[in-house]
Formats: C-alpha cells, structure tokens, sequence
C-alpha cells in the first residue's frame, strides 16, 4: 500500500521532481506551495498519469496560523503522514553583508528556519503515535561552507543543518528518522528567485558546468526513504562533479 508523503515546495525544482517521483513509485502525495494554480496542475497530472491519491495545500510556509490551519485540516482519510519532506525555501540576493536587504534576510530566515519549523512542529503529532515517520530537512552546500555575499542565506541553511541533527536527537524516541540533505548547484527555478526574474544572472551561476537537476535530486531524496527500518541516513552532501564544496568548482 502506498504511502502518505507531504512535500512543501513542491510547485517547481526539487519539491515538484519529488513530488513526481513518490508518485510514480505508487505513493499517496500531499504538495504543497503558495502557488495554487500550479498546484491543482501538478496534482491533476499526478493523479491522471500514476493513479495515486494527490491533495494540493495552498499556503505560505511563513505564516504560522496558515501552516496550523492547513495540516490539521487534512481529511480523515490522509491523517497518518509516513514521510515529511522539508523543501521549501529560496535565496533572495547575493549582496555584501552590509549592502543587503534587511528585508530580504527576514523572508530567508522566516521561510527557510521558521516554515521549517512550523511545518514539522504540525505534522510531527501525526508521525508519533504511529512510532514511525521520516523527516527529510533540505539543507544546502551553503550550510556547510560560508561564500562571499551569501551571509544570511549560509546562516539559514547552516540553521536547517543544527535543527536536523537536534530533531535527529530528540525524535528518537519516536523512531521517527531525520535525514538532511545538503545539495549543490542545481538548476531549478532557484537562482531565477534569487536574482529577482533576472534571467541571465541566473543562467551565469550555471555557466561552464552540468548543475543536478530537480530529479537528480528527487532520485535521491527518494533513496533515502527505501532503506529498512533499523537503518538512517543522517546527513548527506550532493553536489555536480564539478562542484567540490560550496566554494571550489571546476568550469569548463
Ligand atoms: P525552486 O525555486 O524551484 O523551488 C522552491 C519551492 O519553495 C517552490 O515550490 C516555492 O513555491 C516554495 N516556497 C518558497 N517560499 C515559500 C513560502 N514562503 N511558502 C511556501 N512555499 C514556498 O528552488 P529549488 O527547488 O532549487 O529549492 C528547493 C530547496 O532546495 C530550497 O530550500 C533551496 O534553498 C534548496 N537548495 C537549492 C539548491 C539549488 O541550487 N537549486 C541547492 C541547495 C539547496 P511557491 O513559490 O509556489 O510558494
Ligand atoms: C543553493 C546552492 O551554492 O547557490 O543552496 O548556495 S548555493
């Protein structure tokens, strides 16, 4: 029987790929994002090509009444949730720490650490009483390594790497398992947001090298879901060939 997987973030890049993948291996998904059109489009297409149930929730990872409203909305029939997929998330800018937007810096750390939060804070009670369940948090290379101009974003990321391995810790009990994964470069609709619609800004960061994709990295989440029982992956760092750490590449 298929099981019940929520994903936030899952309106583009690696949210959407996920969303795809536990689809077509037979999984209920439950895809969530602010973009409601596009939502309503990815469930139908899920639904019409792989048969499995598809529930898209509309809301914004930020806002902590919207997060609590929505999950403990979910109908009956979708209560136990088996696998969380803490997706969710953007950079906006790439400036000097003392030429950046401080309003930029609240949107990263109210999405990335605080929808991070809220989400799993929500969907944790339904994982508990099944003594079971799987949180995959998304970190970044940015959480493991600093680069110039990515301060906040880094600080966000390097956040969502301490809270896994404390959520690590403090589930256990649960037998619930966390599993960060920490990606490189990967084109998706990311660098677009980041560089607020400038296209060619954000096709440059990708310049000289063959990035993941939204799948490579959803072939991966999904991996980390197929293990048995008694086995974790804890943390977990994917990057392109040509991508070293968060600072070294090779260009080509
Ligand atoms: P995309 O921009 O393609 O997707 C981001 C997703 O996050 C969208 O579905 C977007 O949905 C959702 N999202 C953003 N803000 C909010 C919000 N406030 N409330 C609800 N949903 C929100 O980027 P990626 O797929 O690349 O990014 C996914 C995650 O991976 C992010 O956490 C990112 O930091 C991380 N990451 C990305 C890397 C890359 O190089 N691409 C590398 C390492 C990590 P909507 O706009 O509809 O709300
Ligand atoms: C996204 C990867 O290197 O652009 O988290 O910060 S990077």
């Amino acid at each position: 029987m298929g099981k019940n997987i929520l994903i936030t973030g899952a309106t583009s890049g690696f949210g959407e790929a996920t969303a795809e993948k536990f689809a077509q291996e037979g999984h209920n998904v439950i895809i969530t994002g602010r973009r409601e059109e596009r939502l309503e489009s990815i469930g139908q297409r899920l639904r019409d090509r792989y048969g499995v149930k598809v529930l898209p929730l509309a809301f914004d990872v930020q806002n902590r009444q919207a997060v609590f409203d929505a999950i403990t909305g979910i109908p009956e029939e979708w209560q136990a949730i088996d696998i969380l997929v803490n997706n969710a998330g953007l950079a906006l800018g790439r400036d000097y720490f003392d030429e950046a937007s401080i309003d930029e810096w609240d949107t990263m750390i109210d999405t990335n650490i605080k929808g991070l939060l809220y989400v799993s804070k929500a969907v944790i009670p339904r994982m508990i009483p099944q003594r079971k369940g799987h949180i995959i948090n998304i970190g970044s290379v940015a959480g493991k390594e600093i680069y110039e101009k990515g301060n906040v974003y880094c600080g966000t990321k390097s956040a969502v790497d301490a809270i896994s391995k404390s959520m690590r810790i403090d589930l256990l009990r649960h037998h619930i398992k966390v599993t960060a994964i920490h990606p490189g470069a990967a084109e998706t609709e990311f660098s677009l947001v980041r560089f607020h619609g400038d296209a060619e800004k954000a096709a440059a960061i990708y310049n000289g090298l063959q990035p993941l994709t939204g799948k490579d990295v959803a072939e991966v989440i999904y991996y980390t879901t197929t293990l048995p029982e008694h086995m974790c992956i804890n943390d977990l760092v994917l990057t392109p060939l040509q991508q070293a750490d968060a600072i070294f590449f090779h260009r080509e």
